[in-house]
């Protein structure tokens, strides 16, 4: 597919959009802004939406001319808004509104390093021995939602169409849907949604479903996850659960629950890997890496996280050797992980940890001419990026738990020479739809791991053709716009039933 061909993608979303929004202010509401300003050599200059939904989403809100709130973090954040800390961007083209929310100090160690990461993010990745429900936390997170909201009510004076991304914002919609009954309000969550045993060990899972509960609309990537909600609800709330409908009665309203799994732009990402670029910073790499002729690679992508299994997947790479002394030399992983909440303690942790696997290995095999674990941990520009992907002979996606996982996606859409073989957790969301071609394993079990890395090493030309094809289907059918596109239809589907039927009996 070609970049017109994504163009007319993305034109197709703002019609649906349109369409739900008709004359009403569409609001965007993310934890991350779109476009940042900080300071570089004492000039003002601009970060800019690079690849994933922020990008897909920015044409859309250009032609439809929103607003998107945000928290402003860049260093020169503040001196470039007016007032009610609005700017215009795109900067070359201003179309649309960032109403940039302020944090101090105490709410982001509050609400986005306590609550958000050392709370919401373990407790929906079923760890919850990592979760810290300190009361501070629980009340910044409060405050903060509560800022965010007003600065969506603060966006228009009659009622929007809002559209709430992800667990940071769980209790924002109430206090928008208080303020304004007939707003349209959906949410996608990214993350994975626990099963109600897991979610009760979270001591405020009432208010936070009572937050969510404000929408119309509540997105998740899997089936899985809205099975849980649905459950979660049932158990803990008084409210009517419809399961056949996925929808559930609460307070006066009804909230729809489906699957939205969130897709790449596989067009451009095909296109990056095989650009100029793309091949310089692989000609080097390679060679300073050792790569090259026979070699073989797999590859590793992710923030540093618990959640990714990179712990679980080192143990796998040391049984794989320990196995099978013919892929030693022969065969490399490279391991490329940015530190990500780096001011976490678990996450620091979690680094020297990995850090001393990664040692221990390269030392028990590793010999002059090579080394087994090649670790990466600077941020790579796309086009290396996409170079890696397209060249390596397998990527070992294995999560212990991810809400969908947008690399194996990537990997996919970048074989676009020589295919390479998908290893992938059967607990990442993306297992839902690219199962098939992919050789699924069980993070926790290193044997079917080492197992598929030699299944993935042995494959045919043939073999690994008929998988990537079959992958690349998917990729491209479900991808970015489609996400977008379908989102906008169930909602806009939903606001029309809404008109057309009577009002729901309160509970
Ligand atoms: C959350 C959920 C869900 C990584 N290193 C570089 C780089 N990346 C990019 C990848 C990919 C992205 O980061 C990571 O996305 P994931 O989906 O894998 O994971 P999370 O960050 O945990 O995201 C996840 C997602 O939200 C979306 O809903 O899929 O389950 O946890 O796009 O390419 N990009 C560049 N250089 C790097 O060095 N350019």
């Amino acid at each position: 597919m070609s970049s017109d061909t994504t163009g007319a993608i993305a034109e197709a979303a703002v019609e649906t959009v349109a369409t739900l929004c008709e004359d009403r202010e569409l609001v965007v509401v993310s934890n991350r802004e779109p476009y940042s300003h900080h300071r570089e050599d004492g000039e003002v200059v601009v970060d800019r939406p690079a690849g994933g939904l922020t990008a897909a989403l920015d044409p859309v809100m250009q032609a439809v001319e929103g607003t998107w709130v945000a928290w402003g973090d860049g260093d020169a954040d503040r001196e470039t808004v007016g007032p009610d800390g609005v700017v215009a961007v795109p900067p070359e083209d201003p179309s649309y509104d960032l109403r940039r929310v302020w944090l101090t100090d105490e709410q982001v160690d509050g609400y986005y390093r306590g609550y958000s990461n050392q709370v919401l993010w373990p407790l929906c990745h079923l760890d919850t021995a990592k979760m810290t429900p300190e009361p501070s936390y629980w009340r910044a997170y409060r405050e903060t939602n509560d800022d965010f909201a007003d600065a969506v009510l603060g966006a228009t004076d009659s009622d929007p169409v809002v559209w709430f991304q992800d667990y940071h914002l769980a209790l924002a919609p109430r206090r928008v849907r208080d303020a304004r009954p007939d707003a349209f309000l959906a949410h996608f969550w990214h993350i994975p949604w626990p099963s109600w045993d897991v979610f009760h060990a979270c001591p405020q899972y009432e208010q936070l479903l009572d937050g969510l509960l404000a929408n119309d609309l509540i997105g998740f990537h899997t089936d899985e996850y809205c099975r849980n909600f649905l459950d979660c609800v049932d158990a803990a709330t008084d409210a009517r659960v419809d399961r056949a409908n996925r929808s559930i009665a609460h307070r006066g309203r009804r909230t729809f629950v489906r699957s939205f799994p969130l897709g790449i732009d596989a067009a451009r990402q095909a296109e990056l890997s095989e650009t100029e670029a793309g091949d310089d910073f692989w000609a080097s790499f390679s060679e300073k890496h050792g790569l090259v002729g026979d070699h073989r690679f797999a590859l590793g992508v992710e923030r540093l996280d618990y959640t990714k299994g990179i712990e679980q997947r080192l143990d796998a790479l040391e049984l794989f050797w320990a196995e099978h002394p013919e892929w030693r030399e022969e065969f490399t992983y490279l391991q490329k992980s940015i530190e990500s909440r780096g001011d976490i303690g678990d996450y620091q942790r979690l680094q020297s940890r990995v850090g001393d696997a990664i040692d221990r290995v390269n030392d028990r095999f590793g010999t002059d001419d090579w080394t087994p674990v090649v670790a990466v941990t600077e941020h790579l520009p796309e086009a290396g990026l996409a170079a890696l992907y397209r060249e390596a002979d397998l990527a070992l996606v294995t999560p212990v738990r991810d809400g969908m996982n947008l690399v194996a996606k990537e990997f996919v859409a970048a074989q676009t020479a020589d295919p390479g073989v998908l290893v992938l957790s059967e607990l990442a969301g993306a297992s839902e739809q690219l199962g098939e071609g992919s050789i699924l394993v069980h993070p926790h079990d290193p044997e079917s791991v080492a197992d598929a890395i030699e299944e993935a090493l042995g494959m045919s030309e043939r073999a690994r053709r008929v998988r990537i094809a079959d992958l690349q289907r998917v990729v491209h059918a479900e991808d970015v716009y489609a996400w977008l596109e379908s989102t906008f239809e169930t909602a806009a589907a939903i606001e029309r039933g809404r008109r057309s039927a009577p009002a729901e009996p309160t509970r």
